[in-house]
């Protein structure tokens, strides 16, 4: 691939378009940290913040990648333009589990209105990429009505993707005692909307009332959070899945909770790029090398550690 320096006005316009290759390319440039990654930001911008982003999760297994796939079948049935992003925080790279991802999305792979990408998530330490919020840019910005962002549940990441989400879809199984587990791993409280997947095992609807007790227990936010049972490997539930996450919508918009939940976004991504861009000017001024001298005279005794800190700090 060229390193020459990217028409970032024309892949945007591309992209706007619907031409996937200025997608991906776009999205590359924001993986990549290139140099023009403030160019594609600004120039996205002005196009961002349609998009409903649609955060799922669960346990390993639990059958979200059945339920994205069927998700984008349903949301294509009502002509909407569809983005997602399958993120693995596990691997470092995009491999094994995801090539089987975008195997099982094959219905999908030549429909036009539908982007699909996968994300490995090195470089972050809770689990989702750093650059997934400005993926997520670009899919807004290319006219996605609806982008989905699909995550392997590992501990931090579940309640990660919820802070990328406006609605955030907590899938569980029954007979796995995943109700339970939930609820101790603050789970609960992220979930917008529950899916009870794999409802023709044995359990369903069990599982669907003990969730439903659960919901019962917690505080009042104005949005009860629905239980849907679904069989997504035969699409069973998904159109229910799907109303339930327009009313999610609806609610966000006349309850001033989608403005609240998009401003901690953009502020948490405000944060993160002013601490990497302190990080960078730390370096620049001698970092590691700075603050091994300014250790030596705190192990000295010669000064406190807040003075060091103040005396690195004012160098910036
Ligand atoms: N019986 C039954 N099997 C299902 C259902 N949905 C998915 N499966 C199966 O469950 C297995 C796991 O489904 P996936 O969609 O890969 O689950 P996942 O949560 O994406 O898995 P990871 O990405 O590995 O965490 C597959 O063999 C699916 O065919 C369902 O509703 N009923
Ligand atoms: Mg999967």
């Amino acid at each position: 691939m060229g390193r020459r320096s990217p028409d970032v006005g024309a892949l945007v316009a591309g992209a706007r378009d619907g031409d996937p290759r200025s997608v991906a390319r776009l999205i590359s440039l924001v993986e990549q940290e290139s140099p023009a990654l403030r160019e594609v930001a600004a120039a996205l911008a002005p196009h961002t913040g349609r998009a409903q982003v649609l955060g799922i999760t669960g346990s390993p297994g639990v059958g979200k990648s059945t339920t994205t796939t069927a998700l984008v079948s349903g949301l294509r049935a009502r002509d909407l333009r569809v983005g997602v992003l399958a993120v693995d925080p596990s691997s470092p790279f995009s491999g094994g589990a995801l090539l089987g991802d975008r195997v099982r999305m094959g219905a999908h792979a030549d429909d036009p209105g539908v982007y699909i990408r996968s994300m490995a998530s090195r470089g972050h330490l809770g689990g989702l990429s750093w650059a997934t919020p400005q993926a997520l840019r670009v899919l807004d910005g290319a006219g996605c009505d609806v982008v989905v962002v699909e995550t392997v549940g590992v501990g931090q990441s579940e309640l990660e993707v919820a802070s990328l989400a406006d609605t955030t879809l907590v899938l569980v199984a029954p007979g796995m005692g995943d109700g339970i587990q939930a609820a101790k791993a603050g789970i609960l409280e992220v979930a917008d909307v529950f899916v009870v997947n794999k409802a023709d095992r044995e359990g369903a609807d069990r599982t669907a009332r003990e969730l439903r007790a659960m919901l019962t227990m917690a505080a009042d936010s104005g949005w009860r959070p629905p239980v849907v049972r679904t069989v997504a490997s035969a699409g069973e539930g998904i159109d229910e899945v799907l109303t339930r996450v327009g009313e999610h919508r609806d609610w966000l918009a006349s309850s001033g909770e989608g403005t609240r939940r998009r401003r901690v976004r953009a502020a948490r991504e405000i944060e993160a790029i002013a601490v990497g861009e302190l990080r960078r000017r730390m370096g620049d001024v001698g970092g590691a090398a700075a603050i091994d001298a300014l250790a030596d005279r705190v192990v000295a005794g010669e000064c406190d550690p807040y003075a060091a800190a103040d005396e690195l700090v004012g160098r910036l």
